[in-house]
Order: structure tokens, then C-alpha cells, then sequence
């Protein structure tokens, strides 16, 4: 199916994109940082809220059972979704940034020691910088990061040097937010297996773009979230293999993730509930499992073609804006555009699109170290998801074009 063929239908899923910003029709081009909500996530969410809102896994009345059973169809979706082996791989977070402490803390707790080594990459989210940071700090390991070049992409032949006994994790990126960059993650994990290193996979912005399958890739951890795939936001997943997470200690105590309690000694849970302590976020979850509903009936690969096309018209269109540079120039992307016009700073570019309804991130995207590598203090990033259009593209331009005339005046 060739989604342009239905995206007015498709945008009619999205009550948002009829609103009006400073008098200007809505040109929402902001998904990296949150995805817009379909019709069929906002009424999972009312649905849950207004006819079986209960607490789940305690009660033994109607409405607990029907939120028990949502709660757990919903684990089921996620499963199926990224094709796990078993539903009780599926943990409940957050989002991607407790899913990533969570194994940063529970993970290297167990099995890093001083002099270990634990393997990033120079294009990281904060989110999979700071925790292992924290974590080396913890247990006396040294943090190790596999460079990026000029053109935003991974400097790979230096993992023949990164990649020793001494590491004990890899963590990585699969797309980039800030430089759109799609990573080679089954050959990095391929390289780590084979030095038994497993291997986390960030796939904050990969999951809402492109087929993810974890038993393809043979990745140990994978996390995302659920808020930038058109779900809410407070609720993310963290995926990993179950002799991973039978062997890593919990992250949180509290209520669901114990079988037993006493003052001397308390019995942890079985898998998933090891990791899910306390009330999860229910609607969430249920919303999550909308939101992969309304993905799958469109096709990630359909969704994953009709985004590619909006990607190189964008970056055709905007080639042609005198005095603009990319920052990332990976001809392997999706996701997201970032890009600096002269020396014009990115947030007065975004500023002055906001006035013409077009909304763009300005800002460092919460990656410092590429801001730093590339020696500017942000880009302007446009990002794309399903239900945007060529002809919003078009504002985007024709907006550019104004906002430069009026800072250069
Ligand atoms: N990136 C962006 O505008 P949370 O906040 O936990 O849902 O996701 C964190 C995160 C982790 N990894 C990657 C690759 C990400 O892109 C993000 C979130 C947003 O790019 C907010 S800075």
C-alpha cells in the first residue's frame, strides 16, 4: 500500500494537525522529540479511564480483571511487535531513559568491575551517555566511545581496537536523532557476540521508522519508548533476553516485583514482574498497544517508504537554501534533518518559524558531544513521521526563505 495515496485519511486519524499556531495552520515537524496521537490511542486511553479504570495483578473484581487482562495483551502486542521470543522479555518502563538506567544499574552491579570497559558510540543521546557514566563511576570502569566522522557516521574500523576482553557491554545507538544516521547495528553486534560482549540497542528513534526484529538481530537489550511512536508519553519498554534479565539483579523494590516479604529476607518475583515495582502506568500500556495497532495496520514498511520520500525531498529542497550545510550527511537515514543556515543561530530560525506555524526543534537534541565534535552550539532539526506531507515541506521552505530575509535584514 502506498501510503501517499492516503495521507489526508490518514491525517484525519490526528485531531492535532487541525489546530491553528500563531494564526497559521499546524506544519508539525517535531516527531523525533514526540510523536502526534491517533484517534485510536486517545480513545484506548478514554476507554480505560472511563469504563475499567482498576489497579492490575491484585484484585480479584471485574474492572481488575479487565485492566489485568489489557495490561498483559498489551505485553503480548509489544512482543509480537518486535517478534521476542517470550512476552515476559517485555518490561514496562518509563520510556527509553529508565530502561536504559535500569540496565546500566542492574547489569553492571553484577557483572563490571574495576578496569572494565563499557562501549559507546560518539552519537549518543545523554540518555545512553549519562547512565554508563554513572555506572563507571559506581564500579570503577572506564567508558570507551567509537567516533563518528564528518559525515555523522560511526568510524567502524575502530572497533577492531575498541572491542576487547576488558568490555562488558556495547550500547548504541540504531538511528541518530540528531543526524538521522541508520547505524549497522547487526554488524556491531555480530563483532561484540563474537567476543561474547552483549549488546543494548537504543531504538528510541528506530522502532516508529523501521522493522525492528530482536531475534533477527540476536540483540540482548533493546529499549524504546512509547511516546515517539505515536503512544503516550510515560511509558517505554526495555527488552532483553530472559538469560539476561533472570541473571541482573532488580532496579527498584516495591509492591508486583516481590513474591515474598519478610523483615529477614524478601523473594523477588518471576520475569517480567522483577522489574516492574510498584503501579505501573496501565493506561499507558494499553495505549502503547494502540499505538502499535495503528502502526501495523499501516506497515512499518509502508510507513518506512513513505518517510524515505519525505526524507529526500526535504533534503533536496533544502540543499537549494543558500548558505545552508547539513550537520550528518549519511546517505543511510531516516528520522531527521538537522541543519545550520550561515551563521544564523538555530534558535532564532526556530523561533520565527513558530510564528509561521512550523514547528522545529532548535538545540543541541540532548547529544552535547556532537555539538561539540562539530564546534556549533546546535542545528535546527525538522523530523518526519507518517502523517506528514510534501506540500508541508514546501512551508517549510517558503518559511526558511522569509526567517532568513528577516535576520539578515
Ligand atoms: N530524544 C529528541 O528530540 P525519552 O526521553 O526517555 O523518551 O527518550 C530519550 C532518548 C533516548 N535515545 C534517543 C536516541 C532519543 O532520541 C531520545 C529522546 C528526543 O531527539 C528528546 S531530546
Amino acid at each position: 500500500m502506498a501510503l501517499r495515496e492516503h495521507i489526508q485519511d490518514i491525517r484525519t486519524e490526528f485531531p492535532i494537525l487541525d489546530i491553528m499556531v500563531h494564526g497559521r495552520p499546524l506544519v508539525y515537524l517535531d516527531s523525533a522529540a514526540t510523536s502526534q496521537k491517533p484517534k485510536a490511542v486517545l480513545d484506548a486511553l478514554d476507554k480505560y479511564y472511563t469504563q475499567y479504570n482498576s489497579n492490575v495483578h491484585r484484585g480479584v473484581h471485574e474492572l481488575s480483571q479487565q485492566a489485568t487482562t489489557a495490561y498483559e495483551n498489551a505485553r503480548q502486542t509489544v512482543a509480537n511487535f518486535i517478534n521476542a521470543e517470550h512476552d515476559h522479555e517485555i518490561i514496562f518502563t518509563r520510556g527509553t531513559t529508565e530502561s536504559i538506567n535500569l540496565v546500566a544499574s542492574s547489569y553492571c552491579r553484577k557483572y563490571v568491575k574495576p578496569g572494565d570497559a563499557i562501549l559507546i558510540s560518539g552519537m549518543e543521546h545523554h540518555s545512553n551517555i549519562v547512565p554508563w557514566q554513572i555506572a563507571c563511576e559506581q564500579t570503577g570502569a572506564n567508558l570507551r566511545v567509537i567516533p563518528i566522522d564528518e559525515q555523522g557516521e560511526l568510524k567502524l574500523e575502530t572497533l577492531d581496537v575498541l572491542l576487547d576482553a576488558d568490555v562488558k557491554l556495547v550500547a548504541i545507538t540504531m538511528i541518530s536523532n540528531t543526524l538521522g544516521t541508520i547505524n549497522p547495528v547487526k554488524e556491531i553486534i555480530a563483532k561484540a557476540h563474537h567476543l561474547n560482549i552483549p549488546v543494548l540497542l537504543d531504538a528510541a528513534q528506530a522502532i516508529q521508522h523501521m522493522p525492528v526484529d530482536v531475534q533477527a538481530l540476536d540483540v540482548d537489550f533493546l529499549v524504546f519508548s512509547g511516546h515517539k511512536m505515536y503512544g503516550p508519553t510515560g511509558i517505554g519498554v526495555l527488552y532483553g533476553k530472559s538469560k539476561w534479565l533472570d541473571a541482573i539483579p532488580p532496579y527498584q523494590g516495591g509492591g508486583d516485583m516481590i513474591k515474598s516479604v519478610t523483615f529477614a529476607r524478601t523473594v523477588y518475583n518471576e520475569l517480567p514482574y522483577k522489574f516492574e515495582a510498584g503501579t505501573p502506568d496501565i493506561a499507558g500500556a494499553i495505549g502503547l498497544a494502540a499505538a502499535i495497532e495503528f502502526i501495523s495496520q499501516l506497515g512499518l514498511e509502508n510507513i518506512a517508504a513513505y518517510e524515505q520520500e519525505l526524507i529526500q525531498y526535504a533534503y533536496q529542497e533544502l540543499q537549494n537554501i543558500p548558505g545552508l550545510r547539513f550537520i550528518g550527511d549519511s546517505k543511510n537515514r531516516a528520522g531527521a534533518i538537522s541543519f545550520l543556515i550561515d551563521d544564523l543561530h538555530p534558535y532564532d530560525v526556530g523561533e520565527l518559524l513558530d510564528k509561521m506555524g512550523v514547528a522545529v526543534r532548535p538545540g543541541h537534541h540532548c547529544t552535547q558531544p556532537i555539538m561539540d565534535q562539530f564546534g556549533i552550539p546546535g542545528t535546527v532539526q525538522a523530523s518526519f513521521a507518517v502523517y506528514n506531507t510534501k506540500s508541508e515541506i514546501d512551508i517549510l521552505i517558503k518559511s526558511l526563505h522569509q526567517a532568513i530575509k528577516m535576520l539578515k535584514n
